[in-house]
């Protein structure tokens, strides 16, 4: 068998060269927003990337090929597939074997991310415990309970139970980090009330505690929480109440399983006309950005941090 993995060699490159490099999950294209937001923001991420010094690699399954790294007719054919499958950890094996194209989810392009040599992933928000269903708990949990990669994002997406997502985390030692904030990030607003367990001001200072975690041989990722830009915040009321009508539209149309988060997602785009959309653009760009940093940083900090 070949190479499970087809790395683009601008990828590869960094890789040899031990550049800085960020993985990006693409069901937020296939399944998170619509076209063409989903490309133009698509785009934008990879560029965010560039700008702040590092590679991206976008990350799908195309024709139950694994790539690592796509190009824009790639990423085009994601935006605008209808039989796209959005490939979660249980999904891999599948979407590769049947020949599939699969947009990854967070966890999976954590997973694809560290076989790669990938060590920092951007998101918009991860999955967690979803309200009402502590049952329902998004693999991204236990991925980075288990796998060795950084992930930045703006929290968890706010149509979950977030005290419940973070207790998960908890229990399985996960680090979060607030970057530049003292507070877990709601997603489309910049505050929750909760706590993250350590602020970092700096991308320095991320990279020591995400070194020092995984020279103590703590396996496992870290999760690097970035607020909205304030510019781009949603009032944490308006979002409270589009949540809630999303919720129970989807619980009257039976909506459950991997359709939910998609369909919560439009409906409160629909409710805020537009609002949280813009904000969700604005900080997975922030996101990408920050990430970018990050991976600089751990780039310049390769071993050693505990001598
Ligand atoms: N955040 C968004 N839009 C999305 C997602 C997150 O703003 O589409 C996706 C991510 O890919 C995340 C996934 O990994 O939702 C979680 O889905 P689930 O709860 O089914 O595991
Ligand atoms: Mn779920």
């Amino acid at each position: 068998m070949h190479s499970i993995l087809e790395i683009r060699s601008e990828v590869q490159n960094a890789l040899d060269a031990n550049s800085p490099l960020v993985a990006l999950e693409s069901a937020l294209i296939s399944h998170g927003l619509s076209y063409p937001q989903n490309l133009e923001t698509a785009q934008a991420l990879e560029q965010a990337a560039r700008e702040n010094g590092a590679v991206p690699a976008t990350i799908a399954v195309i024709e139950g090929k694994i790539r690592v790294g796509l190009t824009e007719k790639e990423l085009e054919r994601l935006a605008t597939g209808k039989g796209v499958r959005k490939v979660s950890r249980r999904d891999l094996a599948i979407a590769v074997a049947q020949k599939l194209d699969g947009a990854t989810t967070v966890a999976a392009t954590m997973y694809v991310a560290s076989l790669s040599g990938i060590e920092v992933v951007a998101t918009g928000g991860i999955g967690g415990v979803h309200r009402g269903r502590p049952s329902d708990i998004s693999a991204d949990l236990p991925e980075l309970a288990q796998t060795r990669v950084t992930v930045v994002c703006s929290g968890a997406k706010s149509i979950l139970d977030l005290p419940l997502t973070l207790e998960w985390l908890e229990t399985y030692g996960v680090p979060i980090l607030g970057y530049r904030t003292d507070e877990f990030p709601a997603f489309y607003s910049r505050q929750s009330g909760l706590p993250v367990d350590a602020r970092v001001d700096t991308p320095e200072e991320a990279a020591r505690i995400i070194r020092t975690k995984w020279e103590l041989g703590l396996e496992g990722g870290v999760l690097v929480t970035v607020p909205v830009p304030e510019e781009a915040e949603l009032p944490r009321e308006v979002v409270e109440e589009a949540i809630e009508r999303a919720l129970t539209a989807a619980q009257e149309q039976g909506i459950t399983g991997k359709a939910l988060t998609p369909f919560l997602l439009s409906h409160i785009a629909r409710i805020t006309e537009g609002r949280s959309l813009a904000a969700n653009i604005a900080l997975l760009r922030n996101n990408a950005a920050v990430a970018a940093q990050i991976a600089k940083a751990l780039a310049e900090c390769q071993g050693g941090s505990l001598a």
